[in-house]
């Protein structure tokens, strides 16, 4: 799996070597390519953006530098071109993990108050957003999409880690509690059944806190 970079700060995505996410893209287990769309600007001096037609506050991020840097990222087309917007439809485990089986996906991050809309009706398959709140920069999603999406390629995650005993494995239901040692701490006790070898118990105990939590946290509102 590739996943193309279209950005504007591409310092930003410094921060995907660090932790298991770092060793992954060591080991070449998938591969991040960032593209500065900057680069791509044919104005003298490189700009990017400009003034909204019709008014208003802001700028909006001109199309050719993107048109270009999106083409240069994937020629033939073959790629899934997301574009991250707070307008997106919203991004959930299972569209992370439909993500995770495809081949190149093309991430472009809008700055500013986004893009020319022309652009995403040229080049964009797919608008996502990562929750009802905004950024100042589609990056930061960008970071939260690769490291979501990283986690089910397969040679990623260490044998210490599982997408398959977690929250939303299944796309609704919220984990157990977890406790490791020691048994005791600052006079809270691990749950007896846990110490009680007694592996249907086990079971059926993290099923039942699983459900209450979900009912709790996931069923009262929408
Ligand atoms: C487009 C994505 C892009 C329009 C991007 C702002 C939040 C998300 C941007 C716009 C973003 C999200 C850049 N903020 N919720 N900021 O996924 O108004």
């Amino acid at each position: 799996m590739k996943i193309s970079v279209l950005t504007l700060f591409p310092e930003m995505y410094n921060a995907l070597n660090e932790s298991i996410i770092g060793k992954a893209l060591q080991k070449g287990v998938f591969e991040v390519e960032i593209l500065n769309i900057r680069d791509y600007s044919k104005d003298k001096h490189k700009k990017c953006d400009d003034y909204p037609f019709g008014g208003g506050a802001g700028m909006v991020m001109t199309p050719q530098p993107l048109h270009d840097c999106i083409t240069a990222a994937d020629p033939g087309h073959k790629a899934l071109r997301i574009y991250l917007s707070p307008k997106g439809e919203k991004l959930t485990q299972k569209k992370v993990v439909e993500l995770s089986k495809l081949d190149h996906i093309v991430l472009v991050n809008g700055s500013y108050e986004g893009i020319d809309q022309r652009i995403i009706e040229l080049d964009i398959d797919a608008e996502l957003s990562i929750g009802d709140y905004v950024l100042t920069s589609g990056d930061l999603a960008s970071l939260v999409v690769i490291n979501a999406v990283a986690r089910y390629i397969p040679g990623v995650l260490g044998s210490e880690s599982s997408t398959e005993e977690e929250s939303f494995s299944d796309g609704e239901t919220l984990e157990y509690p977890h406790y490791t040692r020691p048994q005791e701490f600052m006079g809270l006790k691990v749950p007896e059944v846990l110490i009680s070898g007694n592996h249907q118990k086990i079971k059926e105990w993290r099923k039942a806190q699983s459900e209450k939590l979900t009912a709790e946290r996931r069923r009262k509102e929408e």
